[in-house]
């Protein structure tokens, strides 16, 4: 077995599902990655420009030329729906998989330094998702899977349902001597993704505008969510799995609900979620990917979402948020959920004007104005 065959049989045998090798060199889809960015399809997301030129080009990441270990690790399970309605994308419902695979990813590199596969220290810096690298073109390359219509990296076995991550070996490519062997597959003339995107963020095959998806509103957006998308979120309260869930490759995936777990913060309802005191906010997530989107990222989600799930107890919760949560933001979402699904029900129009009138000058005024136009009738004063 040579070099290459060894370190590929190590990483599976450190708990990998996919592996394979690439250069570190540009990703083949560097040109695609800056057209998206120059359409302002990454949205907020400031560290995507800021590392524009390093994702472009990673050499510069190793001081000698390097190869990426690339490997991915299943986590498809079944749907996670939140006590009372509310839905949380499957990949975020247990351990937060950058923990777990960074650690898996240090160890494989401790191992390999040890092994004296490499020189010794050269199997170094363990990425995942954060890293300036565009993974999915970088996998592509190493043969993890194929491209797709929804932009997500496709496996026979695991469909979309794999993460990513990276170990940078501070070794030629060329020295490795090593051929990667690609999954067959394609999307062929299915177009479901496209179809069943509930906010058409889609834009163009392989193309997905930030601003449009949820899974970007839900997580990463720091600031209130556009009026428009906000009925079509369907109860989306972290992350969105619809172009997941339709792609047919991931029908048959394996089951790893036993190794990712459930983190008992999903035990909490939506009601809950919003009315989260923000000083236990880090302990009641800790090492959940729900930390992300923060204490108010995560209430303004549940409030909208408690628009697709009206309830009487929701609505009492909504008014409480709506007049007196601490987050402006918060307050407002809670208001155009009121007036969303129960904006024909007396009082709601009362506690839309007295939110409005709390709310600080600017963009959030702006928009529940918008709503109060559009679906709150005049009020009984
Ligand atoms: C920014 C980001 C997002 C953004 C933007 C997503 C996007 N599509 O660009 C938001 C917040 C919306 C997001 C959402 C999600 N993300 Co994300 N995200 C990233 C991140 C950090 C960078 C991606 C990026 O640079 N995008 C810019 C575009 C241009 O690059 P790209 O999507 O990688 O480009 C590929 C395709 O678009 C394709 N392509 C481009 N043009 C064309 C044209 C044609 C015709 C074709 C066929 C293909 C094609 O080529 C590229 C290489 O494969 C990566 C991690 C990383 N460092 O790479 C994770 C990553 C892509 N995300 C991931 C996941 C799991 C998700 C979600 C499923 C999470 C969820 N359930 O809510 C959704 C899926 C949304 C979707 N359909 O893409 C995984 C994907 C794993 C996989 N098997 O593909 C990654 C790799 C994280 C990880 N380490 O596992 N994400
Ligand atoms: S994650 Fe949801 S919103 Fe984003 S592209 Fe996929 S289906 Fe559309
Ligand atoms: S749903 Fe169809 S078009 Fe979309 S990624 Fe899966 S196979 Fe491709």
């Amino acid at each position: 077995m040579n070099t290459a065959a060894l370190i590929l049989e190590l990483a599976h045998g450190a708990g990998f599902d996919l592996v394979g090798l690439a250069p570190l060199a540009p990703p083949p889809d560097a040109g695609r990655f800056e057209a998206w960015l120059d359409a302002g399809h990454g949205a907020d997301m400031d560290w995507l420009e800021k590392n524009r030129a390093r994702i472009c080009d990673p050499r510069g990441l190793s001081e000698a030329p390097g190869t990426l270990l690339v490997v991915g690790m299943g986590h498809s399970r079944p749907a996670s729906e939140l006590p009372g309605g509310g839905r949380v994308a499957r990949y975020a419902a247990g351990r937060d998989y950058h923990n777990r695979l960074g650690k898996a990813l240090k160890r494989l590199g401790k191992a390999l330094n040890r092994e004296g596969l490499l020189d010794p220290g050269r199997a170094g810096r363990a990425m995942t998702d954060a890293a300036p690298l565009l993974e999915r073109s970088h996998a592509e390359v190493a043969g993890l899977g194929f491209a797709s219509k929804a932009g997500n990296l496709l496996h026979p076995a695991h469909g979309p349902w794999f993460f990513l991550g990276e170990l940078l070996l501070e070794v030629p490519f060329e020295r490795l001597d090593w051929v990667p062997s690609p999954p067959a597959g394609s999307c062929g003339t299915c177009t479901a993704c496209l179809d069943a995107c509930p906010t058409q963020a889609i834009v163009a095959p392989g193309q997905v505008d930030a601003r449009l998806c949820i899974s970007y509103q839900t997580i990463e957006n720091r600031g209130p969510i556009p009026n428009a998308l906000r009925a079509k979120l369907g109860g989306w309260t972290f992350g969105c799995d619809v172009c997941s869930e339709v792609c047919p490759w991931g029908s048959k995936a394996p089951d790893r609900s036993a190794d990712w777990g459930r983190h008992e913060g999903l035990e909490l309802g939506l009601v809950e979620l919003l009315g989260q005191d923000p000083a236990s906010f880090g302990e009641v997530w800790r090492g959940s990917p729900l930390q992300r989107p923060k204490r108010d990222g995560l209430a303004r989600n549940a409030a909208l979402a408690l628009a697709a799930h009206p309830s009487e107890r929701g609505q009492q919760a909504l008014t409480e948020a709506a007049l007196g949560d601490a987050s402006p933001m918060v307050r407002e979402a809670a208001a155009w959920a009121l007036a969303e699904a129960h904006g024909d029900e007396p009082g709601t129009g009362e506690v839309v004007d007295a939110t409005l009138a709390g709310l600080p000058q600017g963009p959030l005024g702006a928009l529940l104005r918008e709503t109060r136009a559009r679906l709150v009738g005049p009020t009984s004063r």
